[in-house]
């Protein structure tokens, strides 16, 4: 069970050499971006705070009998750190565009070029993840349906789309090693897509605080083969029908 939970393992530990899960998808993946902000930002910081302790120590009262003398207005350095900011950052809105085009605007297709259907819908509620498999007749929301609770299902090695809806209140479906995450919006129906290229397990969770439970509004996600994942989908379905637990049904 550690194995997917990803403070475990020492996957997010600065010693093994990595600052992300690890990772479980090829393309839409762009950690470098991250990187990329994170040195900037770092350089950033790392300068600022040396500058800081200088100036504390350099213009120390106690050590330092002439008085501090202030001047105002330094042409130079204002266009410097205007200029330069906006430099960077019109370099990232740049170099982000096709990520961001990816991830979220250009949404997967089938071999004859139609927008692929999703695999599944996951709807958040406080505080579980309601996953429904559109089941044989391909239909969301028809008797066939599968229902499971937590228990996400994929296939490996092609694009995966899932819906995603709220039944309450704000939550922020979050799958960290697949570097997707996507605020669910109440009353709003979203797409989310992704490409896992290895098997195995991770987590979904909840990045947006939506009430007492959010802590625990966890589920996970298991990438398999495609036999295995029919194999699954077969089981939990047979399940399903024998067994007497069916969700409650909506308020409304
Ligand atoms: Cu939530």
């Amino acid at each position: 069970m550690n194995d997917w939970w990803p403070m475990s393992g020492g996957s997010f530990a600065f010693s093994s050499g990595h600052w992300f899960p690890s990772l479980d998808v090829s393309d839409h993946v762009k950690d470098h971006l991250f990187y990329v902000i994170l040195y900037l930002t770092g350089v950033v910081f790392i300068g600022t705070g040396a500058v800081l302790f200088w100036i504390l120590w350099r213009y120390d009262g106690a050590t330092n009998a002439d008085p501090v003398v202030f001047s105002h207005g330094s042409h130079a350095l204002e266009v410097i750190w205007s200029i330069l900011p906006a430099v960077v950052l019109l370099f990232i809105a740049i170099y982000q565009m096709d990520a961001w085009a990816g991830a979220r605007m250009r949404r997967p297709t089938m071999a004859d070029g139609a927008i692929k259907p999703p695999l599944c819908r996951v709807t958040g509620r406080q505080f579980e993840w309601r996953i429904q498999y559109p089941g044989e007749d391909g239909r969301l929301d028809t008797p066939d349906d599968l229902h499971v609770l937590n228990d996400l299902h994929v296939p490996v090695d092609e694009e995966i789309v899932i819906e995603i809806e709220s039944m309450d209140v704000l939550h922020s479906f979050f799958l960290p090693n697949m570097r997707v995450k996507q605020d669910v919006v109440p009353g709003m129906r979203q797409y989310v897509w992704f490409h896992p290229v290895k098997e195995g397990v991770s987590d979904i969770v909840c990045a947006e605080l939506c009430g007492w439970g959010h802590y625990k509004m966890r589920g996970r996600i298991t990438v398999d083969n495609a036999a295995e994942f029919d194999r699954w989908y077969s089981a939990a379905y047979a399940e399903q029908e024998t067994s007497q637990f069916s969700l409650p049904e909506e308020e409304e």
